[in-house]
């Protein structure tokens, strides 16, 4: 219950911030599906970049801690159950974010907070978008 108070409300705020990049509801990606991630740093510049859903981001990411594996995967990488997990389209905006994103932190992250909280209903409620471990 708990847990569904925190994601309404986090709901409710990414209505009303300022959000570059849309929230797209909860739409699925496929095992390898190839995506254009959509998403905005603090500067408020859009930004874009293709990348291969489920397989891990190419190259090297701002910060040395954010998990590059499984893009799109709701969650930090392929979390501990292999790759297993939702797979959507604002989760992989996130994803794609946050491997610029020197800073990165949660909903309230300067430059990819905006995307968190885009991805917050696909992370709680996207079964639909389930795919099984690789
Ligand atoms: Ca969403
Ligand atoms: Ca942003």
């Amino acid at each position: 219950m708990k847990k569904l108070l925190i994601t309404l409300f986090v709901i409710l705020i990414s209505h009303t911030a300022l959000a570059d990049g849309k929230n797209e509801g909860i739409t699925c990606l496929n095992n390898d599906q190839w995506v254009k991630a959509q998403w905005g740093d603090r500067s408020n510049s859009n930004r874009s970049q293709w990348f291969q859903a489920t397989k891990s981001a190419p190259g090297n990411p701002a910060n040395s801690g954010f998990d590059t594996g499984c893009m799109g995967r709701c969650g930090e990488g392929c979390g501990s159950d292999n790759g297993a997990g939702f797979y959507t389209k604002d989760c992989m905006d996130h994803d794609a974010c946050a491997f610029y994103d020197s800073e990165f932190g949660g909903a309230f992250d300067r430059d990819c907070g905006d995307e968190w909280r885009q991805a917050a209903d696909d992370f709680s409620f996207g079964q639909a978008c389930r795919l099984g471990s690789k």
